[in-house]
């Protein structure tokens, strides 16, 4: 079997979510916006596929980046594809991002599993058929009803526990520039009201301004693990690993990370090495797929340390099924506003359906799982 092409469905639909300047999603009039449907075709037919953000897949960084290293190769040597296109982004201008990396690497182990025959959280270990997850809000923001003040995230978690089911929650403080943002006391003053909504057991965490100082950050963590919070993220600027290490030495409050920092699995390792974090962070397209996800994972597995899965959708999924080392799976984001649980316009399925009682499972067919309805998508095509 070998790779013949590559091609892509950049296709139009609907969104209810608008982008703030500094790229905070928030619930918005309904636009229409385009994605991609990324193929990796071989010559007997088997074919890997994968949805992603059309700007990662255009055509001139597939023929510069992607078809000179895929195109006559094995699509089961995922390791060796893999890094023959990673190294090309040391000087690749920037233009070939771990996300356009993370769209191949998941498109190749959807064709993996479909020539096994197999799940692809199966394939990578298949430690659990189900996981918890978490909710994970949206920013805050200052709608109306929405998430604009404590008692919105309040009443908005109860009903996420209450009624919809979720075991955790984590929030998503006010950041700029929504007005009055950043301000600790008012994340302290809505995490507060959240653990007074939801009581005592419920895990809650908070992913808070990411350029807080550190005398900010350590009053925050104090408060937060005074309402027995089971992690904070990303409350500074993660290229300073130095700051998080000062954090982690100063607070009992659980300290996760990195999240967007670059480096994948390397940049993490350090972090664990120089006690930067108490719990790793990985999320397929901050690392550039499941490959160097799953070395995350099993790397903060050797130091006895979980790694909570950043982000959703199919390949995060695989792998927060796949490996023992991690508590929830994140869902979301979600908003008052915006009903998660409903199919796009082109699935005919989310990826990540959740029951009653809060829990995700693993789909049992062959490859990532991802049900879209393809007529849509060909139907609403907007490349030739
Ligand atoms: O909008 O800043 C944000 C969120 O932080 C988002 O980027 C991401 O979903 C996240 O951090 N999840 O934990
Ligand atoms: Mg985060």
């Amino acid at each position: 079997m070998k790779i013949e092409t590559i091609e892509t469905t950049i296709f139009r639909h609907t969104t209810n979510t608008v982008r703030d300047s500094d790229g905070h999603g928030h619930p918005g009039p309904q636009s229409e916006t385009q994605s991609a449907l990324l193929r990796i075709i071989c010559d007997d037919g088997t074919t890997g596929q994968v949805i992603c953000a059309a700007a990662q897949v255009q055509e001139d960084l597939l023929d510069r980046f992607i078809r000179p290293n895929l195109v006559g190769r094995d699509p089961l040597r995922g390791e060796a594809l893999w890094y023959a296109i990673y190294k090309w982004q040391r000087l690749g201008g920037g233009r070939l991002t771990d996300r356009l990396l993370c769209a191949v690497d998941l498109a190749l182990w959807d064709l993996k599993g479909k020539a096994a025959g197999l799940p692809v959280w199966k394939l990578l270990g298949g430690y659990r058929e189900k996981i918890l997850a978490y909710g994970s809000t949206m920013c805050g923001d200052d709608l109306e009803g929405g998430l604009a003040t404590p008692e919105d995230y309040a009443r908005f978690a109860d009903w996420m526990v209450n009624t919809r089911g979720y075991k955790a929650v984590k929030l998503h403080g006010w950041m700029p520039p929504v007005p009055g943002a950043p301000d600790v006391r008012m994340d302290y003053k809505a995490c507060a009201a959240v653990r007074e909504a939801v009581g005592p057991d419920i895990p809650l965490m908070l992913d808070p301004h990411h350029f807080y100082s550190r005398t900010e950050t350590l009053w925050l963590a104090e408060k937060l693990a005074g309402l027995d919070f089971a992690w904070m993220e990303e409350p500074m600027e993660e290229a300073s690993m130095s700051s998080y290490k000062w954090l982690t030495a100063n607070t009992r409050l659980n300290i996760l990370g990195p999240e967007t920092m670059t480096g994948k699995h390397w940049t993490r390792a350090e972090w664990v090495r120089h006690d930067a974090c108490d719990i790793v962070r990985s999320g397929v397209e901050d690392v550039g797929g499941i490959t160097p996800a799953m070395k995350c994972a099993m790397m903060a597995e050797s130091f006895h340390m979980n790694c909570e899965i950043h982000g959703t959708g199919a390949g995060n999924l695989a792998v927060a099924l796949a490996i023992p080392n991690t508590s929830f799976y994140e869902r979301g984001l979600l908003h008052p506003f915006i009903d998660y649980d409903k199919p796009r316009e082109f699935q005919n399925r989310i990826d990540d359906e959740m029951d009653a009682d809060g829990y995700v499972h693993g789909r049992d067919v062959p490859g990532l799982g991802q049900d879209l309805d393809m007529a849509y998508i060909e139907g609403n095509r907007v490349n030739a």
